[in-house]
C-alpha cells in the first residue's frame, strides 16, 4: 500500500506531497510508518520555524528567504499554521496572494493549515511531515505560526531553529508574552526597524535574554537581529544565522545536540504512547466506558476509580 503515493513523493508531485500530508495529519499509520520504513534519508531538510505576534512581518520575511534560497538553486517548503479566527482570515488570504509569484515553481511548495479543529493532527506529526520532504528532497521547510496557541507553540517546538519575529512596538509587551516562546526562539527578530523605539526593544531583550543566560560558553548564544523587511534589510544576516545555527545542530560535540535529541525523546514518546494507547482501548474497555456514560453523571464513579477499574479488567 501506498507505493505509487511514495513514489510520486520522491518525484516532486506537489499533489502526491499536499495528499500525503492530509493522511499524516489525519493520524494514517499506514503511511507513518511506510514512510518511516524510508528511514535514514538521504536529505535532511533544515526545519525553520518563524512566529512572532500578527502581523510583525512573518509572511515578508518568510518570502525574502524564499526567494534567496531559490537564488541558491535550494528546494523551500512554506507551511502556514493558520489560527483560523475570523480576525486573521484576511491576512492568511494576503499571505496566500503575497506568496503566489512562486506558483509556477515547482521547487517551491507552499500550503497552509487550519490549526482550529485539526486536533492537533499537524502539530502532533511535525516529524513526519518533515520526512515527506526529505523524501521529496527539500532543502529547507519553514513553518509560519502565529505565536499564540498551544498548537503553534507545539509547533515550533519541533523545529530545528526558531525565529521569534517581533516589532518595535512589542517592547511593553515583550514581558507578557506567552511564556515558553521566549525559551524556544534561537534567533531573534526585530523587524519593522524602519520605525522608531527599536532599539529600545532590543536593550529590553538583551537584558532578559542576559537574566537567562546560562553559564556554559559553548551554548548557542541567541542573536538579535534588526530587520526592515519591505526593504530586504537584515535578511542576508537571518539566513547567515539560520545556517550557523543549523551547523550548530548538526555539529559532533554530543552535548550541543540537546535539541536533536530532545525531538528524538518526545518523538519515542509520542509513538509509545499511541501504540500503548491503541493496545489499550480494546472493545471490552470501549463499552465499559460507553456503560459509564449513559448512567447519569451524579451516579458515575469518578474518573480515578473508573480508571482503576480499567486496568484491573482484563
Ligand atoms: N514599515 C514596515 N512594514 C513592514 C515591514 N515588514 C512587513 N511590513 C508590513 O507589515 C504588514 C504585515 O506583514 P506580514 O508579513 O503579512 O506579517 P505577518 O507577521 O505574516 O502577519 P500575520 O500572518 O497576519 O500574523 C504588511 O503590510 C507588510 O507590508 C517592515 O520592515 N517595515
Ligand atoms: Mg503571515
Amino acid at each position: 500500500m501506498f507505493e505509487k503515493l511514495l513514489s510520486e513523493i520522491k518525484k516532486n508531485n506537489y499533489k502526491s506531497i499536499s495528499k500525503a500530508i492530509s493522511h499524516v495529519e489525519n493520524n494514517n499509520f499506514d503511511l507513518i510508518n511506510k514512510i518511516s520504513s524510508c528511514f535514514p534519508f538521504d536529505k535532511k531538510p533544515h526545519r525553520v520555524g518563524i512566529t512572532g505576534p500578527p502581523g510583525a512581518g512573518k509572511s515578508s520575511i518568510t518570502n525574502l528567504l524564499i526567494k534567496k534560497y531559490r537564488e541558491n538553486n535550494l528546494k523551500v517548503a512554506v507551511l502556514l499554521v493558520d489560527p483560523s479566527s475570523p480576525f486573521t482570515k484576511g491576512a492568511v488570504l494576503g499571505d496566500r496572494i503575497r506568496m503566489l509569484n512562486y506558483y509556477d515553481d515547482n521547487n517551491v511548495f507552499i500550503r497552509s493549515f487550519g490549526s482550529r479543529g485539526s486536533k492537533g493532527g499537524l502539530s502532533n506529526n511535525i516529524n513526519e511531515i518533515a520526512d515527506i520532504f526529505s523524501l521529496a528532497n527539500y532543502d529547507i521547510i519553514i513553518f509560519e505560526t502565529v505565536g499564540v496557541g498551544q498548537i503553534e507553540i507545539d509547533v515550533v517546538e519541533q523545529v530545528d531553529s526558531v525565529i521569534l519575529t517581533l516589532v518595535p512596538e512589542s517592547g511593553d509587551d515583550i514581558q507578557i508574552l506567552k511564556a515558553g516562546i521566549l525559551e524556544i526562539a534561537d534567533i531573534f527578530v526585530v523587524n519593522k526597524s524602519d520605525r522608531s523605539d527599536s532599539d529600545k526593544l532590543i536593550v529590553s531583550l538583551k537584558k532578559i535574554l542576559s537574566n537567562a543566560d546560562t553559564l556554559d560558553q559553548d551554548y548557542w548564544k541567541n542573536p538579535i537581529l534588526k530587520t526592515i523587511a519591505i526593504k530586504d534589510e537584515g535578511i542576508d544576516e537571518l539566513i547567515n544565522e539560520l545556517n550557523n545555527h543549523f551547523n550548530f545542530l548538526n555539529s559532533k560535540d554530543s552535548f550541543k545536540n540537546y535539541k536533536i535529541d530532545k525531538r528524538y525523546s518526545s518523538q519515542v514518546e509520542k509513538i509509545l504512547t499511541n501504540k500503548l494507547l491503541n493496545l489499550f482501548w480494546k472493545k471490552n474497555k470501549i463499552s465499559s466506558l460507553n456503560k459509564e456514560l449513559e448512567k447519569k453523571s451524579k451516579d458515575r464513579i469518578s474518573p480515578y476509580a473508573f480508571v482503576q477499574k480499567l486496568l484491573n479488567d482484563k
